[in-house]
């Protein structure tokens, strides 16, 4: 695969600041490997990802199944709540849009008045991503509805490392890294705000690079 292959969306900081290296961050071009207890095993035959909560359908995707979603690579930046960024990684996988619409996620009042089905789901206002490690985070629905969070199984265009969260993990190159849950096995949608792992632990709920949203 080669680079002309990608969308550079490196740009998207523009919405947030004047500078690509957010306040507080140095450039690097190592990609340490930070993990709150390790790396899971996972066994494709058994893996399942859920999508549940505030939805029309609930989802359960086999690996088979969810590699056979539309895919795309970006060029994108990561951003580390300890002080390291990483320019131009190459990520491919499905965007979050891409499975909400899957799932029938409405996140317009007026769409979800005429869906006739408001009193049964309720308003997606907020999501939490599980992982196989029993990681968490989440992040409200509008951070979540963009085109640049991928659900990443490769990266340099080369399966994603272990380490690094394959088989499948999440990239948020618009906040710190840790909103994006590596080793992801689940989505639920919710109609309230809930925290996650490092959420509950004194990290920033919204974890904006640009306004330096490291701790709460
Ligand atoms: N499942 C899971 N996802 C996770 C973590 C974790 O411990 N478990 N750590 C987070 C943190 S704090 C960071 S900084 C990034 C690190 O990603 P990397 O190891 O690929 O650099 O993953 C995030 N996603
Ligand atoms: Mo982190």
């Amino acid at each position: 695969m080669s680079n002309d292959d990608a969308t550079d969306v490196t740009e998207l900081y523009r919405e947030f600041g004047d500078e690509r290296l957010p306040p507080g961050q140095r450039e690097t071009s190592a990609f340490p490997v930070l993990s709150k207890s390790g790396t899971p095993d996972w066994d494709p035959e058994t893996w399942e990802f859920t999508v549940t909560g505030a939805v029309d359908e609930e989802l359960s995707l086999s690996w088979d199944e969810f590699r056979d979603l539309p895919s795309e690579t970006q060029q994108q930046d990561f951003h580390c709540v300890t002080g390291w960024s990483k320019f131009d990684c190459r990520f491919t996988g499905v965007s979050f849009p891409t499975l909400a619409e899957r799932a029938g996620v409405i996140d317009d009042v007026d769409e979800r008045r005429s869906s006739g089905n408001r009193t049964e789901s309720g308003q997606a206002v907020h999501v939490m991503f599980s992982a196989l490690d029993g990681y968490t985070t989440d992040l409200p629905l509008e951070d979540c509805m963009r085109e640049e969070v991928l659900f990443a199984w490769a990266y340099d265009g080369e399966p994603l490392p272990e380490d690094h969260g394959g088989p499948l993990r999440v990239v948020t190159p618009h906040k710190y890294a840790y909103k994006g849950a590596k080793w992801v096995d689940g989505i639920e949608f919710l109609t309230e705000t809930q925290r996650g792992y490092w959420e509950k632990r004194g990290y920033s709920e919204t974890a904006n690079p640009w306004e330096e949203e490291r701790y709460s």
